[in-house]
Order: structure tokens, then sequence, then C-alpha cells
């Protein structure tokens, strides 16, 4: 009983002090993240917190969209550091590489916004899953990760889930150079700082043939990715982790990628690089279903 008390003592302090704790210079430690640390330091060191080309999306035109954010960074607009969607009322897709030595007592998710303001519910995260083959094969390949929240949040109109594009959807939508839709608050130009409102930019499909071409990326990108974009229109940092959608009709609209990487941002030849959702549907159902999924410990 003793024990017991002192343990439940314990859990409530560590609970206090877990909610009263913002970051500082001396209790922040690197987690590997280039997105999150780069959020904390711009916090830490008082900058201000990109798409390119696009403009600003309207008011739940994107209801998939959702704001990973640092805890212990209190303003929501310098607390972002990765997007991500909704695939179900307790799970986010979102890229490993934002969630790379990050745990879950580490960051929040807020839906069902545009506007990066204070007025956001943060959703506490009860766990990260990021793929088993992260990074393996080359440099960003398999950029997916699940997060699973602690508590369901409730979906309706402003909120929703977004279906992965499936095999047989990927021959329609993969093809160079129909017209795909890309989100987020990331920098507006390469360099540049991220922003409140939610953007979007319309980007043609970029076959494989073009994409590795030596002169683009040759054979960096390998067929766990997918290429968007021209230049002056493309995703930029602080996108990283967002929907790459299609634009079929509102119901049909589906996540064919997801922000993954690229050199620099909007530079000619040198297009979006996007995670190919359709390679890990089934990956993310046998996550999401509880049965074993390969996981990066
Ligand atoms: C980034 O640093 C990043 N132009 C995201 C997207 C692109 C480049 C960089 C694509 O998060």
């Amino acid at each position: 009983m003793k024990k017991a008390i002192i343990v439940l003592l314990g859990v409530a302090l560590g609970f206090c002090s877990a909610q009263a704790q913002e970051l500082t210079k001396e209790n922040f430690k690197p987690t590997g993240s280039q997105d999150y640390d780069e959020a904390v330091n711009r916090f830490l060191n008082g900058i201000e917190p990109k798409i390119v080309g696009g403009k600003k999306a309207a008011d739940g035109a994107y209801p998939w969209q959702v704001t990973l954010l640092v805890k212990g960074i209190p303003n929501t607009h310098q607390a972002h550091f990765c997007g991500g969607s909704i695939y179900n009322s307790q799970r986010i897709v979102t890229a490993a590489h934002c969630l790379i030595g990050v745990s879950p007592n580490q960051f929040e998710v807020a839906a069902g916004t545009n506007i990066l303001n204070q007025t956001v519910k943060r959703h506490k995260v009860a766990r990260r899953i990021i793929h088993a083959d992260y990074g393996k094969a080359k440099r960003f390949d398999s950029d997916i990760a699940l997060v699973q929240l602690a508590e369901p949040m409730k979906l309706n109109d402003r909120q929703m889930a977004i279906a992965l594009l499936t095999s047989d959807q990927e021959g329609q939508v993969y093809v160079d150079p129909n017209d795909l839709i890309v989100t987020g608050w990331g920098a507006t130009e390469e360099g540049g700082s991220k922003v409140r409102d939610l953007r979007e930019v319309t980007v043609p499909f970029v076959s494989a043939k073009r994409c590795t071409d030596p002169l683009s990326y040759g054979d960096r990108v390998t067929d766990k990715m997918v290429c968007a974009g021209e230049p002056q229109k493309d995703s930029c940092q602080g996108d990283s982790g967002g929907p790459l959608i299609t634009v079929a009709p509102k119901d049909k609209v589906r996540l064919a990628g997801i922000v993954s990487w690229g050199d620099g941002c909007a530079r000619p030849g040198k297009y979006g690089i996007y995670t190919r959702v359709r390679a890990f549907t089934g990956w993310v159902a046998a996550c999401v279903s509880g049965a074993a999924c390969s996981e990066l410990k």
C-alpha cells in the first residue's frame, strides 16, 4: 500500500513537472529529427518560425491535414515541426524522418485547423511506429511512420480520415504529368520560414524516368519514392510528413504521397520527393490491425 502511494506520488509529480516544463537551452537534448530539432532551435533562439509557389488553402479544405507539435513550446506556430494525415480517429500517417529520435512524450498532434493559433487542441501521443526499412536501402527510403494517439479524436467535417492510394488506382494517378496537390505550413521559399496559414500547391507528377535522370536525382530515388513538382512549385522545409493527394472529387481524394525530401526547394530539375504511399498500404493495415508490423526500434 505504502509502495503504491509512493508510486502514485511519483507519477503525479512526474506528470506535473512534464506539464510545466518549457523547453530551455539547458534542458533540450537534440533528438536527431532535423525538423524537430530545428523547430526547437528556432524557438530557443527567438527566430520566427515553408509550400513554394502555392496559395493559402480555403478554410477546412484539407480536413485530414494535421500538425506535429513540439511539446514544451507553447506557441503553436513555433511548435510546428512536421505535417501528417489522419488515417483514422486514433492514427496519423507521417514521415519517418520527422520522428527519428522523438519519443511519444516529446510531441503532440493537432487537427481541424488551417491556422496554427493558440486555440488548437493538442492530442497526446501513445506510440509512434517507424517503418523497419527506413533509410536502409537508400537515404530516406521507406520514409513512413504511424502515430497512435492516446485517445481517439472526434472525426467530423473539419477533421477527417483520408484513404490511402491503392494499387489499382496508382496507374491512373501516377501518370506524368497528372496534377496532384501538396499542402503544408512549410516555407514558401528555400531557406524561408514556416507559415501560420495552411498553404496548397498543385504539382505535376514526374515519372521515375525523368526523376532518376542523372541531371535530376539519379539512383538516389528508389521505387518506394515518387516525384512531383516543377520549377517554382514544390513542397519545402516544414511540409515534411504532410500529404500529397489526388485531385479527384472530394469524396475520392486519396493520399498518394508523403512529403519526404528534395535538394532544396523548387530548383529546376530537383522535384519534390514523396514516399510512395501505395507501396505501404499493407504495412499500414498490419500495424493498425495490431498484427505484427515491421518496426524500427
Ligand atoms: C525538408 O527539409 C524538405 N522540395 C521537404 C521537402 C522538400 C525539400 C526539403 C522538397 O523538410
